[in-house]
């Protein structure tokens, strides 16, 4: 049996680390329950990048719902820095500590996969990028990988039940099995184009038996107008310089009155290809790089109790607002009601949830990933 924990199980508490587990059994057996105010921060983002999105917000009310606690946090999608608060849970510590795990589990990835998603956005400069990396992870968490990868700005998404629990529609045309099972390039496109209906772009893959350029204007030849564009997928399986390979192949298939058969390219790609690529391509598939991006490392820390300001070393105790400025970077973190230096800033942190029922709605996914891609225009990779 796949070992999965069900919702119901999540919801119980029981995917938690047991020393919460034990310390919930010797606080009430001390009888002690405090007020606390918890707060949600990283120290440092992945790789030492200077900024992150941030994601799992939705989750964690869902988690939370119906739980007497209130919480706080900045809007999902929002740009971050190292060591902003960007959530805060107040309420009776033995209602909502034993989810420190859980809260964590889903805040960290989410915000590591939104925050990679942004990333290759970035560096695409408008190009599309589609989210092809549910393959690489568990099936189960496949709707969360690629709803990260969307808000994080991906334009799209390629797994059946993603594009079911997204309302999203899948994108992807020819793997290599399909080619290799007619025999040929031309064969396999020319078979998707009899079957596939007519609103799917037909994008022929052109790297599975001959070198791509001669591929390229076999398939362009052979589809006419009704080629979308052309797919080389496999980067790093040949020798010699890639980029010069897509050259030739924009080449070849612009002087044989092809421009506008759009080039698209997948397989291991990282951040510094998109960038040395963009020249030649029009829109990529990412896997790996940000199905499986680096988490963001999240803690969650007590900063008061019972309205006393309290924290452990090298954290700042006090409950905080968070304050942005012009450009997402610009963030000031202040203590709760009071006013930013900059006056123009305006406040981030806002209430979501009151005695566990929700008080802010989240907006839709397709507005989240609208808001990561409005701040990311002032950023770099
Ligand atoms: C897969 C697919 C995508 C790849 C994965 C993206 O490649 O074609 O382009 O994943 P990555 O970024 O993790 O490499 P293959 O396994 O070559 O696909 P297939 O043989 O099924 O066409």
């Amino acid at each position: 049996m796949i070992k999965i924990a069900s919702i119901d199980e999540i919801k119980s508490g029981k995917v938690s680390d047991i020393y919460f587990i034990r310390t919930e059994k010797i606080l009430r057996s001390k009888r002690i329950d405090k007020n606390v105010v918890a707060e949600f921060s990283a120290k440092s983002l992945p790789g030492g990048i200077p900024w992150a999105v941030f994601s799992g917000l939705s989750d964690v009310l869902d988690l939370l719902k119906d739980i007497p606690v209130d919480v706080e946090a900045i809007p999902e999608g929002s740009i971050f820095t190292s060591d902003v608060p960007v959530m805060t849970i107040s309420g009776k510590y033995l209602d909502f500590g034993k989810f420190e795990t859980t809260i964590l589990g889903l805040i960290c990835q989410a915000s590591g996969i939104a925050t990679q998603a942004a990333r290759f956005s970035v560096a695409a400069k408008g190009r599309p990028i589609l989210s092809f990396g549910t393959r690489r992870m568990h099936p189960s968490i496949c709707a969360v990988i690629d709803r990260n990868a969307y808000i994080g700005g991906c334009s799209g998404i390629s797994t059946v039940f993603s594009g079911e629990v997204l309302g999203l529609e899948p994108s992807g045309t020819v793997p290599h099995s399909l080619i290799l099972l007619f025999g040929d390039t031309v064969e396999a496109i020319k078979a998707f184009d009899d079957v596939i209906p007519g609103n799917v772009p037909r994008i022929a893959l052109i790297d599975t038996f001959n070198d791509e350029k001669f591929e390229a204007v076999r398939v362009a030849e052979a589809m006419g107008e009704s080629l979308y564009g052309v797919r080389l997928d496999t980067p790093a399986s040949r020798r010699g310089n890639f980029k010069k390979i897509l050259r030739e192949v924009r080449w070849e298939l612009d002087v044989r009155g092809y421009k506008n058969v759009k080039i698209i390219v997948s397989g291991g790609l990282d951040i510094e290809d998109v960038k040395e690529l963009n020249d030649y391509v029009d829109s990529y598939g990412v896997g790996t790089s940000i199905s499986n991006a680096r988490v963001v490392d999240f803690s969650m820390d007590i900063v008061e109790i019972e309205g006393k300001k309290i924290a452990k070393r090298g954290k700042m105790s006090g409950k905080k607002d968070v304050y942005v400025g012009n450009s997402p970077l610009d963030i000031e973190v202040v203590y709760k009601g009071m006013l930013p230096t900059a006056e123009d800033y305006r406040k981030l942190t806002r209430k979501y949830m009151e005695k566990g029922k929700i008080v802010t709605d989240i907006p839709d996914d397709f507005e989240i990933r609208r808001y990561v891609l409005s701040q990311l225009r002032e950023l770099e990779v």
